[in-house]
């Protein structure tokens, strides 16, 4: 029988909390109401708020110099199934779950669905993976995939995107997201012009595959793991791309694939005007794509993103509809945590966001008063919003305290006991 928490032991951690997060719940709703937010609204809103899971985010992640597992690490799909579970068990923000193919592959796509239905989740975006070579692969992707100059190794790229919009279909899916590594290391290697138009020329093919409901997310990213040049590199390639392949093609903004003090909330702001702003991979970073918690290093920069974002639902702005994924590698910690923790910060930026008072801001805005505009968004981001999140929880049938609960039930443990220990060494992120 496979180890998972029991409901009564959350339920009696909670009770031990409760007094303690009913207090700070109460003195919170003052402050707030002397702003003239109600605080009971506030968490009906913020209890909402969904964000999906990476399945590659649940195993250890490791760089290119090596990948230290843990102990219970996820053998499949099913195991990774089992710690999304649990982070949604706790946090309640993480109803979805994003795969990866084939990293994910299964047998029985129709049996998946069910498997996961039956741990309380559903899938959400899928993601193909022409970035690495397969076992009996016929054409390598060593200097490509979609915009390798041969046609045959385009050609099975695309089939592999078309194979992940079916399987997608089968999980229930609405969207694929697709990220290529193509792009070159040397001046002069690739014809920068010609790689593009391959590109093109082969998502049409992708683009004619996808069903009317759906939508593709192209996902730019500025370097690794080319270093010279990479075909999708940044937001304004990644847009042109998506408006000359259809209203179905979308702009999926990866925190961590810009250059260090890129405007990036001026990005999300851009896309959201031009209404290609198909959603996020959320994670944080201080250099180049380090797939760090979301919000572990600069929760500001995060906090902005969500003032866009709720600026835009607040205005109603036309074709406005992000999908929130997480997006990280987990070299050091329990991926478990630290995606409870990411989940967390994520609904800690957009209930501080919703707390913006917009008439205050826009008036500042409109007079000028730079300071004032400053401070209003100043006045949300350093509000203690904790006690608003964990009652979201409460209610929500999660825990007061994720982190403290999961550490004391003893799941990691007793994953290490269930699920034979990995062998160290192998380089990568997964
Ligand atoms: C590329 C990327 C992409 C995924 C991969 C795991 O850096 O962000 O979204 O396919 O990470
Ligand atoms: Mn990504």
């Amino acid at each position: 029988m496979s180890f998972s928490i029991a409901p009564e032991f959350v339920e009696k951690r909670n009770a031990a909390e409760r007094s303690a997060l009913d207090d700070d719940y109460a003195a919170l709703g003052r402050r707030l109401a002397r702003r003239g937010v109600d605080i009971e609204a506030m968490t009906t809103t913020v209890a909402a708020f969904a964000v999906a899971i990476p399945t590659w985010g649940v195993g250890t992640g490791g760089t290119r110099f090596a990948r230290f597992p843990g102990p219970g690490e996820p053998r499949g799909i099913l195991d990774k199934l089992d710690d999304c579970a649990t982070i949604q068990q706790l946090v309640r923000a993480t109803p979805t779950v994003s795969p990866h193919f084939p990293w994910d592959k299964s047998t029985d796509f129709g049996a998946l669905r069910q498997a996961a239905a039956a741990r309380g989740l559903a899938f959400d975006a899928v993601n193909s993976n022409t970035f690495q070579d397969q076992a009996g692969q016929k054409h390598s992707y060593k200097f490509g995939s979609l915009s390798h100059v041969d046609r045959a190794t385009r050609e099975q790229a695309v089939a592999h995107n078309v194979e992940c919009i079916e399987i997608g279909k089968k999980l229930g899916s609405k969207a694929l997201t697709v990220w290529i590594a193509d792009g070159s290391n040397f001046a002069g290697q690739s014809n920068l012009t010609a790689a593009l138009d391959r590109y093109l020329d082969a998502m049409r093919a992708v683009y004619a595959a996808l069903p009317d409901d759906w939508t593709v997310f192209l996902e730019h990213k500025m370097y690794e793991p080319a270093f010279y040049s990479t075909v999708i590199s940044d937001w304004g390639t990644s847009f042109a791309a998506a408006q000359e392949l259809g209203p179905k093609a979308l702009c999926l903004v990866d925190l961590g694939h810009h250059a260090p003090n890129v405007n990036i909330e001026q990005i999300v702001a851009r896309l959201i005007r031009f209404k290609k702003l198909a959603g996020f991979h959320f994670n944080d970073s201080k250099y180049g794509d380090d797939d760090l918690d979301a919000g572990s290093v600069d929760p500001f920069r995060l906090f902005l993103v969500f003032n866009e974002l709720i600026d835009a639902a607040q205005r109603k702005a036309p074709g406005f509809a992000p999908a929130y994924m997480l997006d990280q590698s987990h070299n050091v910690t329990d991926p478990v945590e630290s995606l409870m923790a990411s989940a967390i910060e994520l609904q800690r930026a957009y209930t501080q966001a919703l707390l913006v008072d917009r008439a205050a801001l826009a008036h500042a805005q409109e007079t000028n008063d730079a300071l004032g505009a400053h401070s209003e968004l100043k006045r949300a981001f350093t509000a203690d919003v904790s006690p608003i999140l964990a009652m979201a929880r409460l209610r929500s049938g999660g825990a007061i305290d994720p982190i403290a609960t999961y550490r004391a039930s003893g799941y990691r443990a007793e994953k290490g006991k269930e699920r034979p220990p990995q062998a160290a060494g192998s380089a990568g992120i997964v």
